[in-house]
């Protein structure tokens, strides 16, 4: 069995009940005219996880660990988008509206979709989810444990937002959970700094936190 040295301590993990679950790594967040930067984001602080990210998910594609996407987005008619999200904050635009990448947060709009280098393959699952969760009105828990998932490895945008609340979710549902360092990131990099913190802290009380290599060097 794959065991990797990560914090808070060893991380063993089967490869056939391992998923990736690649968080939003969407236009809408990771580049200008989108979502993050309507909310007064400067976006180039996600671009460093790009190349991790992708790295991360070609690494579990040659390995045969289950790869999920998900992607933060909301249908046309905003009927699964409660007004106080739609309504919160200063943004320059808000969910729906019609941005320089279509509409924001919109499924199917083009800003909605995957940064091209951590695009799906054919085959892999994709969720649409309309919350920072996962499993938050998605059918991912029904889903991994039909394939009998125990194992979840974690990477995406934000780390702190929807990064941060899957990796909870997937803990208080019984999952032994791992967030890859260099494959996640937050417009905050404090931010970042303190999720992987108190992920790790209380001796794993959300999961575990490794760097990339480490996770690599497990399967080689
Ligand atoms: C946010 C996300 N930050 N994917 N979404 O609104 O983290």
């Amino acid at each position: 069995m794959p065991r990797l040295a990560a914090d808070p301590g060893p991380y063993a993990f089967e490869p056939a009940s391992t998923a990736l679950v690649m968080i939003d790594m969407q236009r809408d967040f990771i580049e200008p005219g989108g979502f993050g930067e309507a909310l007064g984001n400067d976006v180039s602080r996600l671009e460093a996880c790009v190349e991790p990210a992708a790295r991360l998910l070609a690494l579990c594609r040659a390995h045969g660990i289950a790869v999920i996407h998900t992607k933060e987005a909301h249908r046309p008619d905003l009927a699964d988008c409660p007004p106080a999200k739609r309504l919160r904050g200063a943004a320059s635009l808000r969910i729906g509206d019609r941005g320089p990448m279509g509409r924001i947060l919109i499924d199917g709009e083009p800003g909605n979709d995957f940064v091209p280098a951590c695009a799906p393959h054919p085959g892999e699952t994709v969720i649409a989810k309309p919350g920072k969760g996962a499993f938050y009105r998605t059918g991912l828990d029904e889903r991994l444990r039909a394939r009998g998932i125990t194992h979840l490895v974690f990477g995406g945008v934000t780390t702190e937002v929807c990064v941060q609340t899957s990796m909870r979710e997937a803990n208080d549902r019984g999952y032994e959970c791992l967030l890859i360092d260099e494959a996640t990131a937050s417009y905050f990099p404090a931010f970042k700094a303190a999720t992987l913190a108190m992920i790790a802290a209380q001796g794993g009380i959300v999961g575990w936190t490794a760097p990339l290599a480490a996770f690599a060097a497990a399967l080689a």
